[in-house]
């Protein structure tokens, strides 16, 4: 990727972080944490690399994007906003009463493909997604977020064997790996080092990466393009919270939401991003 095009996905992803942090201090709810963990992620898919715009969501061809970890919907919603799937001025009413823009995505919403947020279900979904594009000989691809908490679900294993079985490699896997889940650590409520190890032993072709660094992300979904026979999943080694520094990597913020003084300080923080790029 050049230089010019990073610059470009990554004052995106600050716009999309301020998003964020204004709709939950706005709504004064939100997943806070595995939004801006998630937010690199969804920016190199979303404005580089998959197939998907709001003049294409009807197309067999495009891309396909599910948010397993659906809790993480706000950095979803202004994704899809800021592509011009919605109204940006949607975004005012999320988690208002009535708003069809609830805590966690609904396929009611352009742009949205799976209703998600009960968590191990994304993968499978992806599965028989990616299984479709197989039989009916369409190029699309599929992409899945999960969280690294979530995959102490079972049904993600059973998916992830499933994806091997049928050598699915137009579906690629993200594992959100920040380390952190609801109550503290993943290694505390269900310990799961080696990420890496487990993937590849279901036969998987596994990345590691920096999970918040654009171009690693960027060259991680190229090579999963290339890969043949197998799905892939790219562990993304991320910060939760990143991008503000008293949200980032703290169990607290998983789904906290920020006081007055803490929103101007985000907001802050946000801005002095943006003026070095
Ligand atoms: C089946 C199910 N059980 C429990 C929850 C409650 N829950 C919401 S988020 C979360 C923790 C998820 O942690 P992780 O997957 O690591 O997400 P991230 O750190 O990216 O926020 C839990 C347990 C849920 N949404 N679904
Ligand atoms: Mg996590």
């Amino acid at each position: 990727m050049e230089a010019q095009e990073w610059t470009r996905l990554a004052k995106k992803a600050v716009d999309i972080r301020e998003e964020v942090v204004k709709m939950i201090y706005r709504a004064k709810t939100g997943h806070i944490g595995g939004d801006l963990s998630e937010t690199d992620i969804l920016v190199d898919l979303y404005y580089r690399q998959m197939n998907v715009s709001p003049e294409n969501q009807k197309d067999e061809n495009r891309d396909r994007f599910v948010l397993s970890k659906g809790h993480s919907v706000e950095a979803l919603y202004a994704v899809l906003a800021d592509k011009g799937y919605f109204p940006k001025k949607d975004l005012e009413t999320y988690s208002q009463y009535g708003s069809k823009f609830i805590g966690h995505p609904n396929n009611k919403i352009p742009g949205i493909e799976m209703n998600s947020g009960s968590l191990g279900h994304g993968l499978s979904v992806g599965v028989g997604m990616a299984l479709a594009g197989k039989m009916d000989k369409r190029p699309y691809r599929v992409y899945v977020v999960l969280g690294d908490g979530e995959c102490g679900e079972g049904s993600v294993w059973e998916a992830a064997m499933a994806g091997s079985q049928y050598g699915l490699d137009n579906l690629t896997a993200f594992v959100d790996r920040n380390r952190l889940q609801i109550s503290g650590t993943t290694e505390q409520v269900m310990h799961q080092d080696s990420a890496e190890e487990r993937w590849a032993s279901y036969g998987w072709n596994v990345l590691s990466i920096p999970g918040n660094d654009l171009y690693s992300i960027d060259d991680a979904v190229d090579l999963a393009k290339h890969t043949k026979g197998k799905p892939t999943v790219i562990v993304a080694n991320t910060t939760k919270g990143c991008g503000i520094s008293f949200i980032e990597n703290k169990a607290a913020w998983h789904h906290k939401v920020p006081s007055e003084a803490e929103y101007q300080e985000a907001l802050k923080e946000l801005a002095e991003r943006r003026a070095t790029l």
